[in-house]
């Protein structure tokens, strides 16, 4: 029996759009990093076509990169069969959770690094069907130049002076599939903070891209969500093709 005969019809909720405006804007500013760690000592295998953050093939969520975890998330490495696509190699990262208001936690990792010759994003991701969660992206530009995320004294799901950028991504699939995600697609959700644009770069001392996350929400309130993830990278793509902002995208929850 598959596993969506088990669960209940998917039907919309009351209220879903002021949850979702709540999952958007809380608690999701997890950590702090000040660090003096290079990105080329985080990430030893990159190089000038594209900035690897994990491949997670040395099978551990601890070290190059490290990857932290917040909320109600279990985040496990997952070993390919060996029938499992060439691309993903040995081993994925696999998150899933109970939700809380849909929300259920994610894992983060510092970067540091300067992308700005890149304008993509790139990883593999599997889903297990219709209702196996939504992935929200989020990255970090530092904008007052000091390698550190400085959390909002009054607002503590926002950093106080630099940018946040998401993207919401459905994921509504069974198996693998690559996902490419242009970088000007990604929305600023603090227009009063940082100066709005997406500059990751080492100028002016800047730590560049500081730190991305990635959150896992639910698609239904019945189906515990489970993603996994593989080979993530930042890209130079030739051609973008433009879409117009979502922003605040409630639909990928929908
Ligand atoms: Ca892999
Ligand atoms: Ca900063
Ligand atoms: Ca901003
Ligand atoms: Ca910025």
């Amino acid at each position: 029996m598959s596993y969506i005969s088990n669960i209940r019809k998917h039907r919309p909720f009351k209220n879903q759009r002021s949850n979702i405006v709540a999952v958007i804007f809380l608690c999701f500013f997890s950590f702090l990093f000040r660090s003096t760690t290079t990105a080329a000592e985080i990430f030893p295998q990159n190089s000038n076509s594209e900035f690897i953050i994990d491949t997670f093939e040395d099978g551990n969520l601890d070290r190059e990169p490290l990857w932290w975890q917040f909320g109600d998330i279990d985040v496990t490495i997952s070993v390919h069969p060996s029938n499992a696509p060439s691309y993903l190699s040995k081993y994925s990262m696999k998150i899933k959770g109970n939700a809380n208001e849909w929300y259920v936690g994610g894992v983060g990792t510092f970067c540091g690094a300067d992308l700005s010759k890149f304008n993509a994003i790139k990883f593999y991701v599997k889903g297990k069907g219709e209702h196996s969660g939504t992935l929200l992206i989020e990255m970090y530009d530092d904008d007052n130049n000091n390698w550190e995320l400085e959390p909002h004294p009054k607002i503590p799901s926002q950093p106080l002076f630099d940018d946040r950028f998401v993207y919401t991504k459905k994921v509504d699939w069974n198996g693998w599939k690559s996902v490419t995600i242009p970088l000007s697609h990604f929305s600023d959700v603090n227009p009063n903070i940082g100066d709005n644009i997406w500059n990751p770069n080492h100028k002016n001392s800047s730590g560049g891209l500081l730190q991305i996350q990635i959150i896992l929400i639910a698609a239904d309130k019945y189906i515990v969500p489970e993603i996994s993830i593989d080979t993530i990278r930042i890209i130079r793509l030739n051609e973008i093709k433009e879409e117009p902002l979502r922003a605040p995208q409630f639909q990928d929850w929908i």
